[in-house]
């Protein structure tokens, strides 16, 4: 089981990634590939608004395909997750990334959590808050194809409070040219985004997101439906329930978390 070195635990603090080359098989790139493809199709069927050409991130992996599964633990990658966040982790949410070809960049510069998190920025001997893999299925051979961009070492600056532009390009910012069982982990608040796919390949890959315990889950566990029906609005949404927008992104910026939360209260200082 491959687990964390002292260079990569300094490229880890430094840059704020770490790129295993080789972490899956060819055999379990196809496995998972094809697992891939199925979810797609069957969340076609039921999301007939997706648009052909529209990237798509869909969430719950895990429930849709016993197939990933093994990717929860797996031995090229499970050993170095846990020397990096510790034994108390979890998955917080998995998700599956499909980009089309576009001249687009489908994701446009962030970082993950949202303005709240980043503005977490733990010591550099600390074990992380949470963080991702995202394991590549397809090759991506060179730039503008879809690539995962980001900026290393950026985790240790502030983002810029009115964000970028579309399509403009951070000073240092690079795009990973990677093949196909490569993974990436990288820290909540690494700024990245995703390149315009100027190729004719779809680009496929699954993240798996592992946080402390202690911290809550973007997947499951909210209270259960009948303790819900009793509750009010905020009270609901103080236990778990994001409402009807299930995007990962609504995990901790839902729309409208100001009106629920702060209904009748004022807005607490910064
Ligand atoms: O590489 C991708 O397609 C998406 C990466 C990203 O923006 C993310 O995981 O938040």
């Amino acid at each position: 089981m491959q687990r964390l070195t002292d260079d990569m635990r300094r490229d880890w603090v430094e840059k704020g990634y770490l790129l295993l080359k080789g972490a899956l098989t060819r055999d379990q790139v196809a496995n998972y590939l094809s697992a891939t493809d199925e979810v797609v199709a069957k969340y076609r069927e039921t999301h007939p608004e997706a648009r052909e050409q529209d990237a798509l991130n869909i969430i719950q992996t895990v429930e849709r395909s016993p197939n990933f599964d093994s990717l929860i633990d797996h031995p090229s990658t499970f050993g170095v997750i846990v020397d990096l966040i510790g034994p108390y982790l979890q998955i917080m949410g998995t998700v599956i990334y499909v980009r089309y070809p576009s001249g687009d960049m489908p994701f446009g510069w962030h970082t993950d959590g949202g303005a709240s998190l980043r503005e977490f920025r733990v010591a550099p001997d600390s074990r992380p808050l949470n963080f991702k893999i995202q394991y590549f299925l397809t090759d991506i051979p060179k730039d503008n194809r879809a690539n995962f961009c980001f900026v290393p070492g950026s985790h240790r600056r502030d983002f810029p409070e009115e964000g970028f532009a579309k399509e403009a390009w951070p000073e240092d910012g690079v795009q990973l040219v990677a093949e196909a069982g490569d993974a990436v982990i990288f820290t909540y608040g690494l700024w990245h985004g995703v390149a315009p796919n100027e190729g004719e390949n779809i680009r496929r890959s699954v993240t798996f997101r592992y946080g402390q315990l202690w911290s809550r889950p973007w997947d499951y566990e909210k209270a259960p439906p009948e303790v819900l029906a009793r509750m009010t609005p905020r009270q609901r949404r103080l236990m778990g329930d994001i409402g009807p927008n299930s995007a990962p992104g609504a995990y901790y910026a839902p729309e409208d978390q100001f009106d629920i939360i702060l209904d009748g209260i004022e807005q607490p200082p910064k």
